[in-house]
């Protein structure tokens, strides 16, 4: 009913003490080197790249951290800058597009456009695109690292309560999380997925089913409730055969084609008002492939098709 927005607003969001390994806050360096804005502009979109959050403008509180849950302090101020940062990007009218960094922005990212999305009166739908759940808690975690906590707290699952101000924070329901190509999950973090209603497709469904099946099914799920839809990819969605610069690499995941089909079924439902695109390690990577590939995937989100792509620019050059 409402008409596709032209606007796509980028932010770089370069945190990476969510994750075990250091390198993701050159990810949305690298991003824009893969070429992000003029493919968009490309797809006759029109892009505001409003650069990247800086570190150094943080404001960090000194209260006593939570326990398990490693540079709280630092992500509490990454959170909240980037849910503000997202709030006025999506009630601009635009796409905000989320470059990262590790997953803990999401908790930023999806906050800010949750608010905007209830603020509207819709429920903001959210497909996880990753190998991991990304639902521990601090009474879960084996790691405590942050990037595995991000889904759990945007579901309001208890242990971070004051990581973002009550007003800035806007939690969706578990069923309005959608989990696909799953393949490492730990033992708690399944044990409390168990008990919620988050939709789940692992990789065995996957092979099961098809990955168009089980993104139909999904997408049915958001349009049903007249819902908008907020896409997180995680590079370790996809093989590490077609993205090996991420600090988590596990086999097993998503092909380059089943990726794309992915990409294009959302596109053609129209439902996708903001995206992350996380856990990008330009340190790790293989002659920026890992960037190329995830340029591309934002290609057949945003209305490239096969046929508009006449090499194969995912080669290696
Ligand atoms: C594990 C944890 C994770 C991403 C690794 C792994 C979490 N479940 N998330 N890489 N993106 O530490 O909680
Ligand atoms: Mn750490
Ligand atoms: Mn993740
Ligand atoms: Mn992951």
């Amino acid at each position: 009913t409402d008409s596709y927005p032209k606007d796509i607003a980028l932010l770089g969001v370069p945190i990476e003490v969510g994750a075990s390994q250091k390198g993701a806050l050159m990810g949305p360096a690298a991003l824009r080197t893969a070429g992000i804005v003029p493919l968009l502009e490309s797809l006759d979109f029109s892009v505001t790249d409003h650069g990247d959050i800086l570190r150094r403008e943080l404001t960090f509180t000194d209260e006593a951290p939570p326990p398990n849950a490693k540079h709280y302090r630092e992500i509490k101020a990454w959170t909240g800058e980037t849910a503000q940062r997202a709030y006025a990007m999506a009630k601009s009218g635009a796409i905000p597009v989320f470059l990262g960094g590790d997953h803990s922005l999401s908790m930023g990212s999806v906050s800010g456009v949750a608010r905007h999305w209830h603020a509207q009166g819709r429920e903001l739908f959210v497909l996880w695109l990753d190998a991991h759940a990304d639902y521990n808690t601090p009474a879960t975690t084996i790691t405590g690292n942050m990037h595995g906590m991000s889904g759990a707290f945007l579901c309001g699952e208890p242990g971070l309560d004051d990581l973002l101000p009550r007003a800035l924070r806007s939690p969706i329901a578990p069923r309005q999380l959608g989990l696909l190509g799953l393949r490492s999950v730990d033992r708690l973090e399944k044990e409390l997925l168990g008990q919620r209603d988050v939709w789940i497709a692992d990789m065995r469904r996957i092979d099961e089913f098809g990955v168009g099946v089980l993104i139909r099914e999904f997408i049915e799920r958001v349009s049903a409730r007249n819902g908008v839809l907020h896409v997180s990819l995680d590079v370790d969605f996809l093989d590490p055969v077609s993205a090996p610069g991420v600090g988590t690499t596990v086999s097993g995941g998503a092909t380059y084609r089943e990726a794309h089909l992915v990409m294009e079924m959302l596109q053609d439902s129209g439902l996708v008002r903001s995206l992350d695109l996380v856990e990008l390690n330009p340190f790790l990577d293989n002659r920026g492939l890992s960037a190329r590939t995830v340029v591309e995937l934002v290609g057949s989100l945003f209305g490239q098709q096969i046929h508009d792509r006449p090499t194969p620019s995912n080669a290696v050059v």
